[in-house]
């Protein structure tokens, strides 16, 4: 059965007021299965994102659902009465019986959002206005979720950012090197092994509680964020899967390596990677604004090198999938995950070699 009418089938179960007239992917995302609907209700047209949750990396979505119910609805609490409140923070429907997600035929959970219409979503950051409203726009998130009891949150993903932990995993597919691509990756181990301890400070001083444990959103790449074509503001934060307890600097390093990469994730000439100071030096002064006022002195010496430190957190992971066989990313061709590995190595290089200009 096609994609689209599996989930056609399935979002019946969504209390969703008129009829499906229209249904279609989206293919962004790396992990969870996307799909846009329209229905027309009495003449009245209302748009819907409809997500199967990748149940080989997320184990619980009914929890995953309780985190993102109680984050959203914090938020929307600080909302108050803005007009806009539907745009601006992920609005969860509930099914006919008054669940957040229905379960298919196959046992896969599935979960429907209010479409949020009218925005610009970015791969690759387009300059440095929208550089400096991702940071905003993240900041902004931290900030309106500083005072939600984090200890109340699950864990979806443990140890989601743990440097060693990366470095295991990766360690693991290459003894077990399935599909025989360890030989084609030398040189990339060699790199990141090289780079091994500095890459882990980041992860020990948030373990050994030198850096606060807050809300942090863990995935904060440029298209987890919908900006309004008008003025470029971020309006809505979206795919709080990995919502969970952890320091601001994870969410600064996603920030850094998307918005200051000069090319796609997925580039596959490496001499096209380049790191811009400028997209740097606006990303921070959007964050700061928003962030400035409750991070500590460590958390705002440590945002340089989160951005080094989560693109190689990616490289190791992008290339622990492709010598494993790609069993966790979706990929559009077999090298994928390799050319997605040295982009980003590609990147840390480009920040070291601009390490002195920001
Ligand atoms: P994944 O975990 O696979 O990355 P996301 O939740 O990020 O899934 O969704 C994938 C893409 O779908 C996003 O990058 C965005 O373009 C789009 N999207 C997701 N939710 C919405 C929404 N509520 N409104 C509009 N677009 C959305
Ligand atoms: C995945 O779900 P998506 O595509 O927004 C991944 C992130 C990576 C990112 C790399 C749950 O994010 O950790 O940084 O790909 N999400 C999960 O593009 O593993
Ligand atoms: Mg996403």
């Amino acid at each position: 059965m096609k994609a689209e009418d599996k989930a056609r089938e399935v979002i019946s179960a969504f209390a969703i007021s008129g009829e499906c007239i229209n249904i279609k992917v989206n293919k962004q995302g790396h992990i969870n299965s996307t799909f846009i609907s329209e229905f027309d209700d009495n003449g009245t047209k209302r748009k819907y994102t409809h997500q199967m949750i990748n149940s080989a990396v997320f184990h619980d979505p009914v929890r995953i659902m309780d985190n993102i119910l109680a984050v959203t609805e914090h938020i929307r609490g600080k909302l108050g009465d803005t007009p806009d409140k539907g745009q601006r923070c992920l609005e969860v429907i509930l099914s006919k019986d008054g669940k957040s997600y229905a379960i298919d035929e196959d046992g896969m959970y599935w979960r429907t959002y209010g479409f949020v219409d009218d925005v610009m979503s970015y791969d690759k950051v387009p300059g440095e206005n929208i550089a400096y409203n991702l940071g905003k726009g993240i900041g902004n998130f931290q900030l309106q979720l500083s005072d939600f009891d984090s200890s109340s949150l699950y864990t979806s993903l443990p140890r989601f950012h743990d440097m060693g932990l990366r470095f295991a995993q990766l360690e693991e597919a290459i003894e077990k090197n399935p599909k025989n691509r360890k030989d084609e990756v030398l040189d990339e181990i060699e790199f990141l092994e090289a780079n091994k301890e500095r890459g882990r400070r980041i992860w020990n001083a948030f373990e050994s509680g030198e850096l606060p444990s807050r809300v942090t959103h863990n995935d904060t790449k440029i298209n987890n964020v919908l900006f309004s074509p008008v003025t470029g503001e971020a309006m809505c934060v979206i795919d709080l899967d990995t919502i969970m307890p952890g320091t601001i600097l994870f969410d600064t390093g996603d920030m850094i390596r998307t918005a200051c990469n000069t090319a796609d994730e997925d580039e596959k000439n490496a001499e096209n990677v380049d790191f811009s100071v400028p997209c740097y030096k606006a990303l921070l002064e959007g964050y700061l604004e928003k962030a400035g006022a409750f991070i500590t002195e460590k958390e705002r010496d440590g945002i340089k090198e989160s951005g080094r430190m989560m693109a190689q957190i990616m490289a190791v992971r992008f290339l622990t999938d492709y010598v494993a066989g790609d069993v966790y990313y979706k990929i559009d061709y077999p090298e994928h995950n390799l050319v997605r590995a040295r982009a980003q190595i590609a990147l840390m290089k480009a920040m070291d070699r601009r390490w002195n200009e920001f």
